[in-house]
């Protein structure tokens, strides 16, 4: 709907008020949008992926922050992989300012499974994005990064100068090192070409707009619609994987939203910059939690021939926090709000 228009109004988001926004803006936030800003209200926009999670997430922030002039493409529109198309859409479009999240994602499984699509779908996004980008005159791109791009030994919690200090976790290789090609692909345009832009590196997100397959989702949604079909057909075990002594960080997406425009507008944010809530909890301690949100009072199966994958993936979130950014959605409140929202989604379909 978003296609070659200006969007005119917010009114499809209404969760996303001026006093919300107002409520978590810190003062370093408020000063970053002075004259200083690099993100003009009427400065076209390009979310590159804004149907996914990451990038509806994105475009909802923004619209509530009064940004208007946001362009976007479906998958069958513009197929990002695509260099030529890329190249005609920067030429027919002119971005200034690109918000990239486009990306192929997915869970351990789906990543086990595709290492090969992972590798090739998001090198090639990601250099036709930012390549063109730079080719375009873009003001200021956002690349985003990923937890798993951290080495697997590396220590915790894990900090932004740990990058390529180690080997990285097997399980989603190919992911990763097309990730880390694309925070050093940034590094390297902003060197060569004065390309101006920032790398947030998130934690595992989920939220609005995930996906809920139960072979390729991710593991809090994945979660969320076992412990709910469970309750709804009576089921009295449900089968988690691995062993649980797995540790992960969650970040909601509308967290991640507003720290990725936050980003966006501060006059001179870091190159590389993680973004989390801090603090993990072991995927034993997170079904538990799940379990509880969907009202499942019945037994958990682990099923220890599936992977653990990363034994603990907690970042360091230090340079968010010193640029006056919290995140506001606890894990028990996201929690609840996705067993909400896939129980929506299930009544909504009939399916999930
Ligand atoms: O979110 P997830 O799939 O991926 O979480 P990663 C995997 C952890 O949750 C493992 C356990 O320890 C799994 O054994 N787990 C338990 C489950 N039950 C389930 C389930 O039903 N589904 C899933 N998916 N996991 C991903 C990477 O790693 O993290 C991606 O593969 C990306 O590349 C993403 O970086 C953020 O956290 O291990």
């Amino acid at each position: 709907m978003f296609r070659n228009q200006r969007v005119k109004g917010n009114s499809r988001f209404p969760r996303y008020g001026l006093l919300y926004r107002r409520a978590r803006r810190p003062e370093t936030a408020r000063a970053a949008r002075g004259k200083d800003r690099l993100l003009e209200k009427t400065g076209k926009i390009f979310v590159a992926g804004h149907r996914g999670m990451v990038g509806s997430a994105i475009l909802r922030g923004l619209l509530a922050e009064g940004y208007r002039n946001v362009v976007t493409r479906g998958k069958k529109e513009l197929d990002l992989r695509d260099t030529r198309a890329v190249s005609g859409f920067f030429s027919e479009e002119k971005p200034e300012y690109v918000f990239l999240a486009a990306a192929r994602v997915g869970g351990i499984m789906a990543n086990m499974e595709s290492p090969g699509e992972f590798l090739y779908d998001n090198l090639m996004i990601q250099s036709n994005v930012i390549h063109q980008s730079h080719l375009a005159g873009v003001k200021k791109v956002c690349f985003l990064g990923s937890s798993c791009i951290y080495p697997r030994e590396c220590p915790q919690p894990m900090r932004e100068e740990y990058l390529m200090t180690g080997k990285l976790e097997p399980t989603n290789e190919g992911y990763a090192v097309a990730k880390l090609a694309g925070v050093k692909m940034m590094e390297c345009y902003r060197r060569q070409y004065g390309l101006k832009g920032v790398s947030p590196i998130p934690c595992n997100l989920y939220g609005t707009n995930d996906s809920f397959d139960p072979r390729s989702a991710h593991v809090l949604s994945s979660l969320v619609r076992k412990f709910v079909d469970a309750v709804d057909t009576g089921e009295g075990e449900v089968t988690v994987w691995g062993t649980g002594v797995a540790r992960r960080e969650f970040l909601h997406v509308d967290d991640l939203a507003d720290a990725v425009v936050f980003l966006m507008t501060h006059p001179d944010p870091p190159e590389i910059i993680n973004v989390g809530s801090g603090f993990d909890v072991t995927i034993r301690e997170l079904a538990a939690m799940v379990a509880r949100a969907a009202g499942f009072g019945g037994k958990l199966h682990w099923d220890a021939s599936k992977p653990d994958g990363m034994p603990r993936k907690c970042l360091d979130v230090a340079r968010m926090t010193g640029l006056g950014f919290r995140p506001r959605i606890g894990l028990e409140e996201g929690i609840g709000r996705t067993v909400a929202e896939y129980r929506e989604r299930k009544k909504g379909t009939g399916k999930p």
